[in-house]
């Protein structure tokens, strides 16, 4: 009843006009002798979101600057609202399509990480030893110099020995970088290639299961018009790529569109917990359910016959006689999911329309992941849900022109960037960086760091302290960050950078179906006289060659940041008609499509008309221009100078997909040459014979936190700040454990102490600790040391933090003892498949205890490589490739991977 007159209540207030309120302000500001004050604060009541903001204190009318999140890797599109020159509040962008004017938790607070009291406001020079915390402020001219010195003297040294791969030892490793290739720019304009990132720790065995299968790295599900999604190990609500509109986007479907979610976990996400139906498979085993489940679609003639035969590389008959063994009753014995669920889950997921996967680390972040993600993918295709309504699309991008000249890349390949045991790991292995540098594969002279913490984000974290550490392996550290960080606080050089809310990028992430253009701009001045990276870069290359003698500084003739935006974006056409990068700096955001339905949340036009996304990307035709000359094979492929261009089918050219084929390449040649499997196949892993007193740890992400970036923000360290470890009641108990007991979980590398977070939504076979909390740097909210005084070079205090914190658990970080094991096939590492042995805390453990030894994980390192394509436990694996073992490609440098 009550429920009922609330609703009622809030239907009347939202029908009431603009007219209205301002009428109603006017009453009861002129009773309160506050007429203007008072109208103008309710009209900030009304405001229209995305639009005019006005002080509830002061009245006084905000100004508003459109920008592009970077709390964590969507990009959504956010409008910063500023009183005073400062940030008061954060909103989504109303005009970006995939944003649709609603920002996470995380994109809510970012404006913190401006005012963070801990926040490096100035170059910093190691004094002490390395990470003994002792530093020197110096100025971003003298730190510039120093930098510039030290590229000179290897640019020098390559030249007098006239030896180009001396360049590759200028190291450049990032993390997130959106930088929109200024990172490549600075690189190759020294002449190295040595440039490597935190792919494979993220997800790049799901790029390599998709990439040579039909072009793009990822899919773009149509979650709003679906009617059956099945999630393989992605926590969409709370995580995931795409994360925010996405989110947005599955609850239209499931609730607006009455959509069925089948979700896969070996927890109770929360995304699991919002599903119609929930399944705990043993870990590392989707690929074998998607196996079976093509299997039943394939033998009981649920597939699309046409779909198959036009747009793939293998028959129907083919993929029947691949998946024989890929019973449901096998797949069930190894995940543990009851055959009869997936027989019936593959049959409504056949027969449902138009109905789409979605999956993420969960299935990849496992040695073969690879071959996890392959086997998933496949399912859309065989039952042509692909580039449908409502189906399982082709991710929409935008790409912007770089500003000309382009440096070409360096001419010696790199082994760093790309290891020579991994041909098929187009995104690079970064984790073997410090491996390779320690056996002397690599030299180092500079190293730096973009956004980058692998101290805290990589598996067995301690090695890269190990290395840090060494000045005899890495000469000269560099770090860019505007955070003390586990990994900053080992360099001999910090150049901070300024926040992603004062400094530009251009941007676009197919967050959603319609492909779009952003950028980050200042928002606000740079506090403190910080400096953006981008015009450090500037400033770097300027002082490595003062003349232009070198052919470097004509790659950076930009004189502002701003010239170097303009150039990126005044060269689009259709954008330019519009004002090129002066639209861009108003709006945040390119193109348009419309308006946001205040009660469908569709994008709709001024009529109020949906304006619906392109769907069928690959169905474009084929310029007329492009066919001249062409020609067609038997089956159909058309070839122009030896490459194929499209796709004929009847009397029509179709475009196809961005594969050698044109066609969608279930069949992988590639990974067949390396002596892999070419069509996706289940291998067991050596987590799913542990012994009884073992468990496998997963770790996972929260809502409320980014990696390694949030710890420091209050109002997210105050919703999440401790990481008890998931573990299952009757796990527990065998264990003697009860719930908030202190545990130790150990590793063959190590072990750390922590507590017991006793929960039926767990794998019995699993134990699960969040990833964001235990940090040991990262200022002193993140540590919990903020009664401690700032540091000299930080931006002093802030009251709510030294006065405000009412928790003193600051959690424990997990990655010390999770192992080093990489897929052989995409690279990837498998963060979850570490077998841990799980008991009561020891006498004297005390909570936050970690041991980790490097020579353990140097062995580590020697058994993963026993699983690439050269090792002896390949071919063991892999003894079904009908292939010349005797013959395999020589390792050798390439290029991939630059
Ligand atoms: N809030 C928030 N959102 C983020 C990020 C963030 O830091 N915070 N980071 C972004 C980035 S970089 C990435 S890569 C994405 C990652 O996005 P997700 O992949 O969605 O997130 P994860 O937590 O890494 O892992 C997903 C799930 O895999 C489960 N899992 C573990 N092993 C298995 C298995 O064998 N099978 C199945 N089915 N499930 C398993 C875990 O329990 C976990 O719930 O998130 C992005 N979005
Ligand atoms: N146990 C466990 N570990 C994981 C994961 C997991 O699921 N479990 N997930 C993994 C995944 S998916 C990923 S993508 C990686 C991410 O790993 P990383 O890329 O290493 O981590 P981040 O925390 O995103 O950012 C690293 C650093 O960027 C710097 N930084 C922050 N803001 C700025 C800025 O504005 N400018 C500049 N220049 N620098 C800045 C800070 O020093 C910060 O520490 O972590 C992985 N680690
Ligand atoms: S998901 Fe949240 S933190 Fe990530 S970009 Fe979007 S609003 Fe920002
Ligand atoms: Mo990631």
């Amino acid at each position: 009843m009550s429920d009922l007159a609330t609703r009622n209540t809030a239907g009347d207030l939202g029908r009431l006009s603009r007219r209205d309120f301002i009428k109603l302000g006017t009453a009861v500001g002129a009773a309160a002798g506050t007429l203007a004050l008072g109208s103008r604060r309710l009209m900030a009541m009304e405001q229209k979101l995305g639009g005019d903001d006005i002080s509830a204190v002061t009245g006084a009318q905000r100004q508003s600057v459109p920008y592009t999140c970077l709390v964590c890797n969507i990009e959504d599109g956010g409008v910063a609202f500023i009183e005073n020159g400062r940030i008061v509040k954060l909103e989504g962008n109303m005009d970006h399509p995939n944003t649709r004017g609603k920002l996470c938790a995380k994109g809510n607070s970012g404006f913190l990480h401006v005012y963070d009291p801990d926040r490096i406001m100035t170059p910093l020079l190691r004094t002490g030893r390395r990470g003994e915390g002792k530093w020197k402020r110096i100025s971003y001219d003298e730190a510039t110099s120093l930098l510039a010195k030290k590229l000179r003297e290897v640019i020098d040294r390559a030249k007098s020995e006239g030896d180009e791969a001396i360049l590759n030892e200028i190291v450049f490793k990032w993390g997130r970088n959106r930088t929109g290739g200024a990172v490549h720019r600075f690189m190759h304009a020294l002449g190295s290639n040595a440039m490597i990132n935190h792919t494979n720790i993220c997800e790049s065995s799901k790029k390599v299961g998709l990439e040579p299968s039909w072009g793009p790295d990822i899919e773009s599900c149509d979650w709003a018009n679906t009617k059956y999604i099945i999630n393989f190990g992605s926590n969409v609500l709370e995580t995931a790529y795409f994360m925010n509109p996405n989110a947005q986007r599955l609850v239209d479907g499931v609730v607006g569109n009455k959509a069925k979610l089948v979700s896969f976990d070996v927890r109770l996400s929360n995304t699991s917990a919002f599903a119609d139906e929930a399944y705990f498979p043993y870990p590392g085993t989707d690929g074998v359910i998607a196996l079976a489940m093509a299997q039943v679609i394939m033998n009981e003639g649920l597939y699309d016959a046409d779909f198959i035969r036009d747009w793939t590389n293998v028959t129907a008959e083919q993929l029947r006689t691949h998946l024989k063994p890929y019973t449901p009753e096998f797949a069930s014995e190894e995940s543990g999911v009851p055959a009869a669920a997936i027989r019936r889950i593959a049959r409504e997921f056949a027969t449902t329309k138009p109905a789409t996967t979605f999956s993420y680390r969960g299935p990849v972040k496992h040695v073969y992941g690879t071959y996890q993600e392959a086997a998933i993918h496949m399912l859309n295709v065989i039952t042509g849900n692909v580039e449908k309504k409502g189906g399982y699309c082709l991710p929409r991008g935008m790409d912007w022109p770089q500003p000309q000249p382009v440096p070409p890349k360096g001419k010696v390949p790199s082994v760093l960037a790309a290891p020579p045991l991994y041909p098929l790991a187009s995104h690079h292995v970064s984790t073997h960086a410090p491996y390779m540098i320690m056996k002397g594969e690599a030299k180092v002279s500079v190293w730096m760091h973009l956004y980058d913490n692998p101290v805290y984000t990589y598996p067995s974290s301690h090695v890269w302290a190990h290395l840090l550490k060494d000045e005899a392996l890495l000469p000269f550290v560099v770090s860019f960050s505007p955070y003390m960080s586990e990994t900053t606080e080992l360099a001999d050089l910090i150049i901070p950078d300024v926040t992603y809310l004062e400094r530009h990028d251009p941007e676009s992430m197919p967050s959603g179906l319609y492909p779009c253009l952003s950028i980050r701009q200042p928002v606000i001045k740079p506090l403190g006289g910080t400096q953006e990276f981008r015009q450090t870069l500037i400033d770097v290359i300027k002082k490595v060659d003062p003349d232009g003698s070198l052919g470097i500084r004509q790659y950076f003739a930009f004189d502002t940041v701003e010239d170097w935006m303009r150039a990126h974006f005044d060269a689009i056409p259709g954008l330019k008609d519009e004002g090129g990068w002066e639209f861009m700096k108003r709006k945040g955001v390119w193109p348009i499509y419309g308006q946001v339905d205040k009660t469908t949340s569709k994008i709709v036009d001024k009529n109020g008309n949906e304006v619906e996304p392109e769907y069928g990307l690959y169905k474009k035709p084929v310029p007329a221009a492009d066919l001249e000359g062409a020609e067609v094979d038997a089956d159909g492929t058309i070839r122009k100078g030896g490459k194929a261009i499209g796709v004929r089918i009847g009397d029509q050219s179709y475009v196809g997909f961005a594969t050698p084929s044109r066609r969608i390449e279930l069949y992988k040649q590639s990974f067949k040459d390396y002596g892999f499997n070419p069509l996706p196949v289940y291998k067991r892993l050596p987590s799913r014979d542990k012994r009884s007193d073992e468990l496998v740890l997963t770790t996972f992400k929260v809502n409320v936190h980014t990696q390694s970036r949030t710890a420091s923000l209050k109002y997210l360290a105050e919703l999440y700040h401790k990481n008890p470890a998931w573990i299952h009641p009757k796990t527990a108990a065998a264990r003697g454990i009860a719930d908030g007991d202190l545990i130790r979980v150990a590793s063959d590398v190590g072990y750390i102490v922590t507590r017991a977070h006793v929960t039926e939504g767990i794998h019995p076979e699993v134990i699960a600790i969040s990833t964001a909390c235990g940090h040991s740097a990262y200022g002193r909210l993140a540590q919990l040391k903020q009664r401690q005084a700032a540091a000299d070079w930080a931006q002093g205090g802030d009251p709510d933090i030294t006065h405000n914190v009412w928790w003193d658990d600051k959690g424990v970080h997990p990655n010390p003892i999770i192992r080093l094991a990489v897929d052989p096939i995409g690279g990837s590492q498998g963060w979850f498949d570490t077998l841990v042995r799980v008991s009561k805390a020891e006498p004297g453990d005390q909570y936050g205890d970690v041991e980790a030894s490097v020579e353990a994980s140097i062995k580590d390192y020697e058994q993963t490589l026993r699983l690439a394509y050269t090792g002896d436990l390949h071919r063991i694996n892999h003894k079904e490739v009908d292939i010349d073992w005797d013959h395999l490609p020589e390792p050798g440098l390439h290029v991939g991977g630059h």
